[in-house]
């Protein structure tokens, strides 16, 4: 295909999006970009700052971390945080979602250990944004737990319940009057499967299948405290709003064969219902409690591997999202799978499906995310249709390059063919109410090091100054943040 072709098609494509041809998203819907404190702060050690489990993983085991890098220095926000904020200017965006560290507020994860140059790093920081008319969407955990209180059992371990809450009513009572937008964690389910099932991140404790369910009951319970306390003691004052950022893939069946229908359900029930059924339904997924149980019951276990929350405890959670984050990037394929011989625990037995890409569907830099735009529309619609027409806030959605051009195409693309299914979700009825891309800038990604480059800027870490430096990407996103609509129809109009 030529390019005018190419160009004449997605202008047809885009133009059917939206009634009159011009607006894809109403006025009052918020476009914004996302970032974390770990990813991009740097500082790791300066003013008072405590350690959290990605300092250590990356100083004591570099060969779990690809070029053995540390998120030592990153993007050096710490010190740049006006240089970020002036980009985001540049942007035009609404919101800037970005994280607060534990460890840099409190130094060792306890309320008696407040570290005053943490508050005002995040008081800087905030009063900069809103100088310039960019409203703070805070995060209060993005997977950087204060070392410390790993070394006490962490998200397995339920003193982490009220250690959590004290930190979130310090933030409350210094940032409250400021921010209107609070998230309690972000992306739960990497937290707990990642890192205390399969061990793969921080702080990389393997014990699939048992203490994923277990830092899963606390975390939730952890959420639900700090829901009510907000709901209580702060909201009729500061009158914002607080949630979670669950993550989901879109999982599409192979067929539509009633056994990998009902496998890939399954597989929505583990993975986004594990959060989302206690949140805004009442208690783990009926699938699960049957899963595990039964499961656990053959491995000769008196009970189930799944912990059991009591009647005021399932009360307690239930309703305690002001909106649903969702962040999401891609989809995979399920189909059925016999169920595994009992020997060992491991949670993706306890699913019991199988799961791939399609061997068509276009990559990124990242292995894990091919892109399917298709996918988002329908895990809108059945967000939608499961949970009761919840609000719906995208709190993370974006796809990595390799580094090799500042022409991104491949972001433009991911956005606009993104955004034009989530325009079209809204059309089918669901109610999203703002965008968060993924990221920013280039920053530490976790176990990839720098390998994977999610930001509108690059970032280059070997200059001192840490130069940051526009993609084209950046101009398309401007164009969409200001005009509400996907550049192509409106250029037409
Ligand atoms: C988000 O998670 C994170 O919240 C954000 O911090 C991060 O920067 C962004 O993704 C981009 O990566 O062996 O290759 O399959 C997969 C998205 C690890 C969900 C990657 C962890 C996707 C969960 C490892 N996944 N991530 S493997």
């Amino acid at each position: 295909m030529n390019l005018k072709v190419l160009v004449l098609c997605s202008i047809l494509i885009a133009s059917s999006l939206s009634d009159d041809g011009s607006k894809a998203f109403p006025d009052n819907f918020m476009f914004g970009v996302a970032s974390s404190s770990h990813q991009i702060e740097g500082a790791w050690n300066e003013d008072g700052k405590g350690e959290n489990i990605w300092d250590y993983l990356t100083h004591t085991k570099p060969e779990l971390v690809e070029g053995g890098a540390t998120a030592d220095i990153t993007c050096d926000s710490y010190h740049k945080y006006k240089e970020d904020v002036a980009l985001l200017k540049d942007l035009g965006v609404d919101h800037y979602r970005f994280s607060l560290s534990w460890s840099r507020i409190l130094t060792n994860g306890s309320i008696g250990s407040v570290n005053e140059a943490g508050l005002n790093y995040y008081k800087n920081l905030i009063k900069e944004l809103k100088d310039n008319g960019i409203e703070p969407f805070v995060t209060l955990y993005h997977w950087d737990l204060p070392e410390i209180l790993q070394k006490q059992g962490g998200w397995i371990d339920m003193f982490i319940i009220d250690t959590f809450l004290d930190y979130a009513r310090l933030c409350f009572e210094t940032f409250g009057d400021d921010v209107k937008y609070w998230l309690t964690f972000s992306e739960p389910k990497q937290t707990c499967l990642s890192g205390y099932g399969y061990g793969t991140m921080a702080p990389s404790v393997s014990k699939t299948g048992e203490l994923d369910y277990k830092c899963t009951h606390n975390l939730l319970k952890a959420h639900a405290k700090v829901w009510h306390l907000y709901d209580e003691e702060f909201r009729s004052t500061q009158n914002g709003k607080i949630s979670i950022a669950l993550d989901s893939n879109w999982y599409e069946p192979e067929d539509d064969t009633s056994q990998n229908t009902v496998s890939a359900e399954t597989k929505r029930q583990f993975s986004f219902g594990w959060y989302a059924n206690p949140l805004f339904i009442g208690d783990y997924p009926e699938v699960m409690k049957t899963r595990i149980g039964y499961r656990s019951m053959h491995e000769g276990r008196r009970v189930s591997r799944l912990p059991v929350f009591t009647d005021e405890e399932i009360e307690y959670i239930k309703g305690t999202c002001d909106f649903l984050g969702l962040n999401t990037y891609t989809s995979s394929i399920i189909k059925y799978e016999k169920e595994q011989e009992i020997r060992i625990p491991w949670y993706d037995w306890d699913v019991g499906v199988k799961e791939h890409f399609a061997s068509e569907w276009p990559s990124s830099a990242s292995s894990w995310l091919k892109v399917t735009p298709w996918g988002i529309k329908k895990l809108l619609n059945w967000i939608k249709d499961t949970y009761n027409s919840p609000d719906i806030f995208i709190t993370a959605n974006g796809v990595s390059d390799d580094g090799s051009s500042l022409n991104d195409e491949i972001r433009i693309n991911y956005y606009r063919d993104y955004l034009s299914n989530i325009s079209s979700a809204m059309e089918d009825g669901v109610n999203v109410i703002g965008y968060t891309a993924w990221s920013l800038m280039d920053s530490f990604e976790w176990t990839s090091g720098y390998s994977e480059k999610f930001g509108f800027y690059s970032v280059d870490f070997e200059s001192e100054n840490r130069t940051r430096t526009a993609k084209s990407s950046v101009e398309y996103f401007k164009k969409v943040v200001l005009t509400h609509c996907l550049v192509d129809s409106c250029e037409e109009d």
